[in-house]
């Protein structure tokens, strides 16, 4: 079981790597305006995980350098364990200008809330 999911997760980056996404253009202004705003936001995932591979490929789509923190380390996986409360990925951690954090789960919900932030 274990070798089967190691070979679709390779498999997964492979088609992802093949296939990989346009990124949306924006002025340069724009652009830094737009990775100014993400210094406060990380992605902790697993590299080959399906669900962090759809979101890692929406970000790549909306031009959005996110930082992507491995889970599988473990002072990683502790921070994520103790913030967001389980140890589950994708997670997307906010923190906002004021230091208030939120810790978002569901590839969905990062998605719709990275496009609602960033698509245009
Ligand atoms: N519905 C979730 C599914 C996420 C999920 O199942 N993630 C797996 C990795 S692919 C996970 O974190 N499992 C917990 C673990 O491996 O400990 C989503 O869309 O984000």
């Amino acid at each position: 079981m274990k070798v089967v999911r190691i070979v679709l997760g390779q498999l997964i980056l492979l088609l992802n790597a093949i296939f990989s996404p346009k990124s949306l253009k924006r002025s340069d202004e724009d652009q830094q305006e737009v990775e100014e705003s993400l210094k406060g936001i990380k992605l902790y995932q697993f590299d080959a995980c399906p669900f962090c591979v759809k979101v890692r490929r929406a970000a790549k789509r909306l031009n959005l350098p996110l930082q992507t923190i491995d889970a599988k380390q473990a002072e990683h996986e502790e921070a994520l364990i103790n913030g967001g409360g389980k140890r589950k990925v994708p997670c997307l951690r906010i923190e906002e200008a004021s230091g208030d954090v939120t810790w978002m789960y569901e590839s969905n919900d990062i998605i719709a809330y990275l496009e609602q932030r960033y698509a245009n």
